[in-house]
């Protein structure tokens, strides 16, 4: 064999390889290659694949994310609408689902399909000659949206099906987020201050909606098929289950629960069955379905509006308990809000033990009128916080007058942690110290927003670090990071490896090198932490957490004072009086800065070599760009943004984070997402870079 033709039988092995692992993995649920081996498959052939170009093929395992933002989502026409299910909550309801199909069709034992219902996004994809061409969301079941580059990005939905495929074939499913993959999401977005997801589902739907392939592949998603949709060049089974069964030999995952049933006793056992081991299913479900399993039985069934008279979807009850509460206690959260929640005789919710149920806030307190010694029903909804719904009120415990015997309960007027006030500000519904920095709860928040990115950009300090610090007590304010030491930092790994493992540090060979430990990553942390000693104004400002005052008011407040001392000295009606800053805002930062905690930290920050050009004020008013809004987006090549932002400001620009119709222009750069997406649907002018920087070299900038 000539080398070229070698080479050609290497990639179609490869392929072979990837597509194989991702069937066994998927749709048999027995693995044979391990994330490793497949990728070091994956990365010899995009080795090849780069090599090669002449061997590209749109359907090869490595071409499943793309790089290009889609702008926005097309529509797309659904050719076989896409259904609805009918709701049970209770038994009978489903043996009079039974009992009615008995009737109509005459047959007195029909067969069901019976599959648990995921609590994810339901999707359609098309296939075409076995090629995977198109994938949509339901939308309203007409039309929904074209998401073929988001859903390519899905390991198992196939991007070629298995063995003799029809002509079209479109197969209708649910995408959804993996337990495991929702969970460790999560960490990682804990870890990286991005923001968590508030449970799998809207995981599987955000993700489904990114409009850069690119953030839907860091977010692993899977596809499980339940139903068709157009087909054309097949005859089908005859029946619904062995047309899943056909699904998977095409190479589609179905559930492995998918079963047959009969009568409605036989429903009603594989729901309690599904219904036991919900808790330990990979994947979040909110019911069952029982399809009628004859096609011919369906169609002699026929539809009401959007739902087929065939089918049925059975749905869990809300995992709900009674239980007592022993005591009311309040929570200080990173931000200060101050969160009441009850402390409960142990129950059993969902098959989890739980001891404590979040209130909420006060106002859910003084709704449900919760109090000590009562009667209360917890409810968990997947992996939500359990929560109090509703009190029994005819088991409250009275005195002997017959009056509750304990009072309504009130959140505390200081703070538990650190004594500060707890306030609540008008049409707030959340109550919060007023502690700031100086609060103990506040501080790995604060911390992890002043190392963050966009802050003082700490590289490698995150939140892991910063929760360890603060609670041995080696950190209490911003500023007493940059006191750390690289023998700190190794001392505080050392506890919190001895508090993680409960294993003495000297027994702990794995973090000893030649008898000495390792230092290299205290050493790169306490460079880190000096490199950000050199910032900017603006830097600064938005690091201190200022409530309200993110990267856009501290970039408006640097350019306008110019320097800290003024804004130090401003009072609130300076502070309103500048350009973008409203009443709420301006009370803000005035309150902020007079606490001589934060000015002793400001104090502190500058005694520790914290520096930043200072000025006069910058903003022009009568600039070229004077009047005008604009907003940045995407990634530029040859400046930040932030640099950018400036450059327009000093043309009398107003730089702003939203898009809307007031915007004059929106300069979008590499990876523009849905801030592009929003100007081209409103008509906003668009600038690309190219554009932007002949603009400022005509300014002379
Ligand atoms: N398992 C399953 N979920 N689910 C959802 N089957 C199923 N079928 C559905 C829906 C909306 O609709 C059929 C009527 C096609």
């Amino acid at each position: 064999m000539g080398k070229a033709a070698a080479t050609a039988a290497r990639v179609e092995e490869l392929r072979r390889l990837l597509d194989d692992a991702n069937y066994r993995y998927y749709v048999l649920d027995d693995p044979t290659l391990a994330d490793a081996e497949y990728d070091t498959f994956l990365r010899e052939l995009e080795a090849l694949e780069r090599d090669h170009p002449e061997l590209a093929d749109p359907q090869s395992p490595t071409m499943r994310v793309g790089t290009t933002p889609s702008g926005k989502f097309a529509e797309v026409k659904h050719a076989v609408p896409m259904l609805s299910l009918a709701n049970a909550f209770e038994d009978e309801e489903v043996a009079e689902f039974v009992a009615r199909i008995a009737k109509e069709t005459g047959d007195a034992t029909p067969d069901f399909s019976v599959e648990p219902k995921l609590d994810g996004l339901a999707i359609s994809l098309r296939y075409e000659d076995g090629e995977f061409v198109r994938g949509a969301t339901r939308g309203d079941g007409a039309t929904g949206e074209d998401v073929t580059a988001n859903l390519r990005t899905v390991r198992s939905v196939p991007l070629r099906l298995r063995g003799k495929a029809p002509k079209v074939l479109e197969v209708r499913g649910e995408v959804y987020m993996p337990k495991a993959a929702f969970e460790k999401y999560n960490a990682w977005a804990r870890e990286h201050g991005e923001k968590t997801l508030a449970n799998p589902r809207n995981g599987a739907a955000g993700s489904l909606r990114q409009l850069d392939p690119r953030m839907t592949a860091q977010r692993p998603l899977a596809f499980y098929a339940y139903a068709l949709g157009e087909v054309e060049g097949v005859t089908l089974p005859p029946t619904h289950s062995r047309t899943l069964q056909w699904l998977r030999e095409l190479g589609l995952p179905v559930s492995a629960e998918v079963d047959v049933a009969t009568g409605a006793e036989g429903l009603l056992a594989y729901y309690r069955r599904i219904g036991e081991k919900r808790n330990a299913l990979a994947y979040d479900i909110d019911g069952v379905v029982y399809k009628l399993d004859r096609y011919d039985q369906q169609r002699a069934m026929g539809f009401v509006s959007r739902a087929p008279r065939w089918a049925i979807a059975h749905k869990y009850p809300a995992q709900e308990t009674p239980t007592v509460v022993e005591s009311i206690e309040v929570n200080v959260g990173r931000t200060g809000a101050v969160t009441p929640w009850v402390l409960m005789t142990p129950v059993q919710v969902g098959g989890v033990t739980v001891t404590r149920a979040t209130l909420h806030n006060a106002d859910q307190i003084a709704r449900l009128d919760v109090r000590v010694g009562d009667t209360v029903i917890i409810r968990r909804a997947g992996d939500v916080i359990p929560e109090v719904v509703r009190v029994v009120e005819d088991k409250r415990p009275l005195d002997a007058k017959g009056k509750p015997k304990f009072p309504a309960y009130q959140l505390p007027t200081e703070c538990p942690v650190c004594g500060s006030a707890v306030e609540r500000e008008e049409n707030e519904v959340v109550a919060r110290c007023t502690g700031g920095l100086f609060c103990p709860a506040q501080r790995v928040q604060a911390l992890f927003h002043f190392a963050s990115r966009r802050a003082m950009d700490i590289e490698g300090l995150g939140e892991r670090f910063i929760t360890a610090l603060v609670e041995f007590d080696m950190v209490r304010s911003v500023a007493d990071l940059y006191k750390l030491t690289v023998d700190d930092f190794v001392a505080m790994k050392q506890r919190a490896d001895e508090l993680a493992d409960a294993v003495p540090a000297h027994a702990d060979q794995s973090k000893v090198k030649s008898g000495k430990v390792a230092t290299k990553w205290a050493e790169n942390l306490v460079a880190a932490i000096d490199a950000s000693r050199t910032t900017t104004l603006e830097r600064v400002l938005y690091a201190l957490g200022v409530r309200d005052v993110g990267e856009s008011t501290a970039r408006t407040l640097a350019r306008h004072f110019g320097a800290l001392d003024p804004i130090l000295a401003a009072d609130e009606e300076t502070l309103r009086q500048v350009p973008d800053i409203g009443p709420v805002v301006a009370a803000r930062i005035a309150h902020f800065f007079a606490q001589p905690h934060n000015r002793e930290v400001i104090a502190a920050l500058r005694a520790n070599g914290v520096h930043w050009p200072e000025g006069a004020p910058q903003r022009s008013a009568d600039g070229p760009l004077a009047g005008q809004t604009v907003v940045l987006t995407g990634g530029l090549s040859s400046m930040s943004r932030d640099e950018a932002g400036a450059k327009l400001e000093a043309l009398g620009a107003k730089v702003s984070g939203s898009v809307s119709k007031k915007t004059s222009f929106v300069v979008a750069g590499e990876a523009a997402g849905s801030k592009l997406a929003k100007a081209q649907e409103l008509g906003v002018e668009v600038w690309d870079e190219a554009r932007l920087l002949a603009f400022l070299a005509e300014q002379g900038g």
